[in-house]
């Protein structure tokens, strides 16, 4: 080959990419790439002295701070800044910084200029910056002062959820002709689609679209709107010609009045149309802009008796809420992890989505188009309002622009606003100023519901309320919006779960008419936690199965349940909560990493068509228990499987444990597992199909005897005062339930006196939960293990009592210290040896502090290990205990 030929080949390549780059009308490209940061004020950001670290959106600065074990997290200015290569295709071009998310107040400088601002951070902005760049120069300097303090006049005011702040979403430069469709306003498309009729037989197409002309002289041109079919095949067309006089912004409305037999847009078969709105030089023909929006054909209809209807078709609609955060990463996620949260949510059986409590990725919106989701979006106000004319106009500003950003997507039927806005009122109760406090949130939700009739008339309003009944309904909550939302947790919060029954049929009885959606309901899960005697605030994996059975049941019985979303579908941050995890709610079906709970597996029975088997507990791969008997070799642990079948079978390592009838989507059997690796596998058939499932459990067996020679003792660990099995998932030792003393076993030889303490964060541990149960007053424990040298670890924390806890919170005195200081000494002793002398917890390592304590011992004949506590001063305490055997 001639040597020469190549050079010139790549230089043709090369030239005719750039043509077809010239082609563009409207360019769009993330700059999410190399950015840096500071955070802290910046009096002067574009000083040389700055010291910047270098990063890439998406961001956020609160990512470690707001989970790890100081309490509260950052919450101020920060800086992002970076060289914007400025490209010659740019020239007379109107270019944008077009931000998905930042929270929350942002200002935008383009080389030390101001270029815009924006308030709130869950919506779309797009801040214009042609009259700042210098096209004779290859860069320009962005820079980005965000805020993420607390500001009573934006909300969220506050929440059960971690204010994550950064730049946590993509960000583009997008560069658009003079003339285009409406982009700065509210960072929408500019183009509004509705249809104002639709049937199996004819569908009508309305668009809107929002016109500008930043032109010095008037432009002549066309709008055309072309209506693509899934294969991206025109099938109807509409054009309008018109002048546009320079500086202006022009809305044109254009119908296409008869599509023929529709394909509708539904839960099973989510076909999806496709809006082409150009705009064309009348007189040169050339495309000045061009957007494609979705398009989706459907009716629906909301009703206080028969719930929801979606093409004239009853659905129940069940699926979950979803927070936007992830482990480790704050908010700050690449599109990947939104988008396959809504698969995981379609691979449940999911068919609802609310999306709580604020708008999200516009990948979520995307998928649930895609896959057949229909969604309820609201904006985040939460738990209380400001009693102001600015906080009112913000919200409506964020109201506003969720809707636009958002309205062509198919699988949005519901607006909402102010999730439980009753639970933290301001003021004494029954003052003057909580009566005026009460009637301004009524005004205030007047005003968003108005907003939203104005907005979009097509779809329905709706307010989230907490389970105060008459709260709501006094404050006109109820009757503002066109779909009541309740909040529902009798059985987690609440003590009786059928106070969930007593609820919606007493709404049925008073707001008859009015459609009811169950918008929250869940209960916290610990993936680490497991009980086969779960209890209400245990956060053991399987309370919450418990739970979700039972209001499953309830949501299918009741015609006028017209949805219910579990709260939620994944664990996320909050940084004010205490529980088993602390800095995190657990009501998720899947964990903060997404790995699915057991109630996930339920769900996927509850709601599949499909045949379906899966087996519980997987996430429970590593177990422990005390052998059936002597020498049987065998633990055998109650174990469930979730289907929609009649009948499925279980084998356990290729044995058959027989078949068992499925009720209510449940089967279960006692499993003999042996010590070691186990293999579980579930078989069902429907019409001649097999469906299976399988796992592999770790078991160890604790010998019924400690001193059998056939099982030998290797090592237990006993989570004190606790009822639960616990599962350290960085080293997969599993923790067994405390018990009395049982002679050849272990336990308490004194009174069983258990304590629990939720909430804490305990210091210095990640297994929070072995430190927040106790046994307290203990005196001595007894473990009948046979001879040999024995490592032994003793686990302490001073957790407080309930009185000091309120002390705590309510008088912030610096007595209190002092008094609980020397509060319990106490000696430990094994065999008669003193091992810890005169251990004070509270003095030495302060309260709530992991204390961890290990010694060697040698136990010479029958007598095992025998730990003996003597108190001096209060009562000694005992959290946790690990013995292994060395040799
Ligand atoms: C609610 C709130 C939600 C909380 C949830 C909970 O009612 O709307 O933000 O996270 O309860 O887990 O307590
Ligand atoms: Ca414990």
């Amino acid at each position: 080959m001639n040597p020469f030929k190549l050079p010139l080949l790549l230089l043709l390549i090369t030239s005719i990419s750039l043509v077809q780059a010239q082609s563009t009308v409207r360019q769009k490209i993330s700059i999410n790439s190399g950015w840096k940061f500071h955070q802290g004020e910046l009096t002067q950001p574009f000083a040389e002295s700055v010291d910047w670290q270098h990063i890439a959106l998406p961001h956020s600065w609160n990512a470690q701070d707001a989970t790890d074990e100081e309490p509260g997290y950052y919450r101020g200015e920060a800086w992002y800044t970076k060289e914007l290569s400025i490209s010659p295709n740019w020239k007379g071009k109107k270019l944008y910084l077009f931000f998905e998310g930042a929270n929350q107040e942002a200002e935008v400088f383009v080389n030390g200029q101001k270029a815009g601002s924006h308030i709130g951070g869950y919506t779309r902005f797009a801040i214009p910056m042609t009259n700042l760049i210098d096209f004779e120069k290859s860069t320009a300097t962005i820079a980005v002062k965000l805020n993420n303090r607390h500001n009573e006049e934006i909300p969220p005011l506050e929440a059960d959820f971690t204010f994550f702040g950064g730049i946590y979403r993509d960000v583009y430069v997008v560069a658009l002709e003079p003339v285009h469709t409406d982009l700065e306003k509210y960072a929408s498309s500019g183009v509004q689609i509705t249809t104002p009729q639709v049937s199996t037989e004819q569908a009508e197409v309305e668009v809107m679209t929002h016109l500008v002309n930043e032109q010095k002289q008037a432009s002549k041109v066309e709008v055309q709107q072309l209506i693509l079919d899934a294969d991206k095949k025109v099938i109807a067309k509409v054009f309008n010609k018109l002048t546009l006089k320079p500086g202006l912004a022009a809305d044109l409305s254009q119908n296409i009045k008869e599509i023929k037999n529709p394909h509708l847009w539904s839960i099973e078969d989510p076909y999806l149309y496709t809006v082409v709105t150009k705009i064309i030089d009348s007189k040169s023909k050339q495309v000045l802009d061009e957007v494609e929006n979705s398009l989706g054909f459907r009716w629906f209809k909301f009703d206080g008796n028969e719930g929801f209807s979606l093409n004239g078709k009853h659905v129940k609609l069940i699926g979950t809420n979803r927070h936007q955060d992830y482990l480790s990463l704050g908010n700050a996620l690449p599109d990947a992890l939104h988008i396959n949260d809504i698969k995981l949510l379609k691979a449940m059986g999911g068919n609802f989505l609310r999306i709580a409590h604020y708008p999200q990725d516009p990948t979520i919106l995307e998928m649930c188009d895609k896959l057949g989701i229909i969604t309820s979006v609201e904006i985040p106000i939460v738990n209380r309002v400001t009693e102001s004319e600015v906080f009112l106009s913000n919200c409506k500003q964020m109201m506003t622009e969720m809707i636009r950003q958002n309205f062509n997507h198919p699988s949005v039927v519901i607006w909402a606003y102010m999730n439980e806005v009753l639970l933290r009122p301001r003021y004494g109760n029954d003052s003057d100023e909580r009566k005026a406090y009460y009637k301004e949130i009524t005004r205030q939700a007047q005003e968003l519901e108005n907003l939203i009739r104005k907005e979009d008339p097509t779809r329905y309003t709706m307010i989230p309320n907490h389970g105060w009944f008459e709260g709501y309904r006094d404050t006109q909550l109820t009757q503002i919006p066109m779909i009541v939302g309740w909040n529902l947790y009798p059985g987690w919060y609440g003590a009786d779960i059928h106070g969930l029954e007593k609820f919606l049929e007493r709404h049925h009885q008073e707001l008859s008419d009015k459609p009811l959606i169950i918008t929250e309901y869940g209960a916290g899960a610990d993936p680490r936690l497991h009980s086969f005697d779960p209890k209400r605030f245990d956060f053991t994996v399987e309370y919450e199965t418990y739970y979700h059975k039972h209001y499953v049941e309830q949501i299918k019985k009741y015609p006028f349940v017209a949805g219910a979303n579990v709260w939620n579908l994944n664990d996320f941050y909050s940084s004010g909560r205490r529980d088993a995890v602390p800095q995190v709610n657990n009501k998720g079906l899947v964990t903060q990493d997404r790995r699915p709970k057991d109630a996930f597996y339920y769900y996927q029975a509850a709601l599949w068509k499909e045949p379906f088997v899966g087996l519980g507990s997987k996430i429970w791969q590593y177990r422990a228990g005390v052998e059936d008997a002597e020498n049987t070799g065998v633990s055998s642990q109650e174990f469930e499987v979730y289907s929609n079948l009649d009948k499925v079978n279980l084998f356990l390592n290729g044995q058959d444990l027989g078949e068992k009838q499925v009720n209510k989507n449940v089967a279960s059997w006692k499993v003999p597992f042996k010590n070691g690796i186990n293999w579980l596998e579930a078989i069902g058939k429907r019409d001649g199909k097999k469906v299976k499932d399988f796992m592999q459990v770790n078991f160890q067996i604790q010998p019924y005897d400690l001193k059998s020679k056939k099982w030998p003792f290797e090592e237990i660990r006993i989570s004190l005062g606790d009822h639960r099995y616990f599962v350290d998932d960085l080293t997969h030792e599993v923790w067994m339930p405390d018990q009395m003393y049982k002679a050849g076993q272990w336990g308490e030889k004194g009174d069983f006196q258990s304590k629990k303490e939720n909430p804490s964060d305990i210091l210095g541990t990640n297994i929070d939960p072995i430190y927040q149960t106790q046994q307290y007053d203990i005196k001595e424990y007894q473990l009948d293990v046979p001879a040999g040298k024995y490592e032994v670890t003793f686990y302490f924390a001073e957790l407080l009592s309930n009185k000091e806890l309120e002390k705590l919170v309510y008088n912030l005195g610096n007595d209190t210290k002092q008094e609980k200081a020397s509060k319990r000494v106490f000696d430990v002793y094994i065999n008669g040896n003193l091992i810890i002398d005169d251990l004070n917890l509270a003095e030495q390592y302060g309260e709530r502090v992991a204390v961890e304590i290990k010694t060697e011992v040698f136990v010479e004949d029958e007598k095992g290990l025998q730990l003996t506590f003597d108190a001096s001063a209060g009562q000694a305490v005992l959290n946790g205990l690990k013995v292994r055997k060395e040799y």
